[in-house]
């Protein structure tokens, strides 16, 4: 089976609908025809200031959120980056494989870096797409199921195994990114051309948060001058971000959708998808609540889960030590 790979990072008290749509439920899709990794990237959560209590808390519910929203342990292998101690030990090769210009060149780090004085700003921010290489290299992924924002850094990943293996003979195999268009960026409720982010909570759908919550902030979404309820992403951003969340949630097509709120207003279709996603998360924040009342038993399955990544990644990074040239461990 082709193998995937991908992570979320433990950054926030809750996913957004955009981390859903985007990626995990693409993640839980691939499940059934690929041979999956999972993992929740605390690594990557340290680049920024961070509380460590808050940090280990964010880890149970994001585990517990991906096991909420359908990725099944016996099937993917769900872990936590930081118990398979390979991620950091490649990503060094990776480092030292990477060139400055080209990692300077990275936007996300530079839009992150932009809003703080360098000093502040972690050499691990800086080097975050090389560690997030290594995650994907250690699993020889083929496929890597993320939103349209990791593009980029999917690109860097290419150019650094294809690298190591011209200059050291082929260790690595070449990832793709899997992107789902329909999905693979959905924008802010209160600004329709800014990615939804945590970063700007104002506009965010939580799936933790409070489901009446969640519908208020779906019937406030700023929405398009006009009065036609069409698919137009140019001239009516915010209509055709409701229309794709509604479609990714419900399985009607857009076209369908456009046809049902014929004559309607704006107010209808904002009504009926605050609905369909309260119906979305009410049963998320059940099972949610349900594994984080046992964490002894959650920690107990990734640690199965960090063991089983272990012994594909364990594989990979002796390859690439023998290949670089470390004497045999
Ligand atoms: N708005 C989005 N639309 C589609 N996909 C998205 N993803 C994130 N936002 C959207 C995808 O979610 C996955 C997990 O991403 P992450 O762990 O990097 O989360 P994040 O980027 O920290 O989440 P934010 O909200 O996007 O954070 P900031 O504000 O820090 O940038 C990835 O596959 C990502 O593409």
């Amino acid at each position: 089976l082709p193998r995937v790979l991908s992570g979320i990072q433990p950054t926030a008290d809750s996913f957004h609908l955009g981390n859903y749509l985007g990626a995990i439920r693409q993640w839980v899709a691939m499940q059934e025809t690929h041979d999956t990794f999972y993992c929740v990237v605390d690594l990557h959560a340290i680049t920024v200031e961070h509380d460590p209590e808050l940090l280990r808390q964010r880890t149970r519910v994001s585990a517990a959120q991906l096991l909420a929203l359908g990725i099944d342990p016996d099937r993917a292998t769900l872990f936590v980056q930081s118990q398979v101690p390979e991620h950091p030990q490649l990503s060094w090769v990776m480092e030292c494989m990477a060139g400055f210009g080209e990692a300077s060149r990275m936007t996300q780090f530079k839009d992150k870096s932009a809003r703080q004085a360098l000093d502040r700003v972690s050499v691990g921010l800086f080097t975050y797409p090389v560690l997030q290489a290594a995650d994907i290299l250690l699993y020889q992924a083929n496929f890597v199921p993320v939103g349209e924002d990791q593009r980029q850094h999917l690109e860097l990943t290419r150019d650094l195994a294809q690298r190591f293996n011209s200059r050291f003979g082929r260790t690595f195999t070449l990832p793709e990114a899997y992107i789902v268009k329909d999905t693979a960026k959905i924008f802010d409720l209160q600004d329709p051309t800014a990615k939804m982010s945590k970063s700007v909570p104002a506009g965010v759908v939580e799936l933790l948060e409070d489901p009446k919550k969640a519908a208020k902030k779906i019937r406030s979404a700023v929405t398009d001058t006009g009065r036609e309820i069409v698919y137009d992403t140019e001239n009516k951003p915010g209509v055709s971000n409701l229309l794709s969340i509604y479609s990714a949630l419900t399985g009607k097509s857009v076209a369908d959708l456009e046809k049902a709120y014929d004559g309607r207003g704006y107010g209808d279709l904002k009504k009926d998808l605050g609905e369909v996603v309260v119906d979305f998360i009410t049963p998320v924040q059940a099972s949610v609540r349900s594994y984080l009342d046992d964490p002894a038993e959650l920690d107990k399955l990734l640690a199965k889960g960090a063991e089983r990544a272990r012994a594909v990644a364990a594989k990979t990074l002796a390859q690439t030590y023998e290949r670089v040239g470390f004497l045999a461990g």
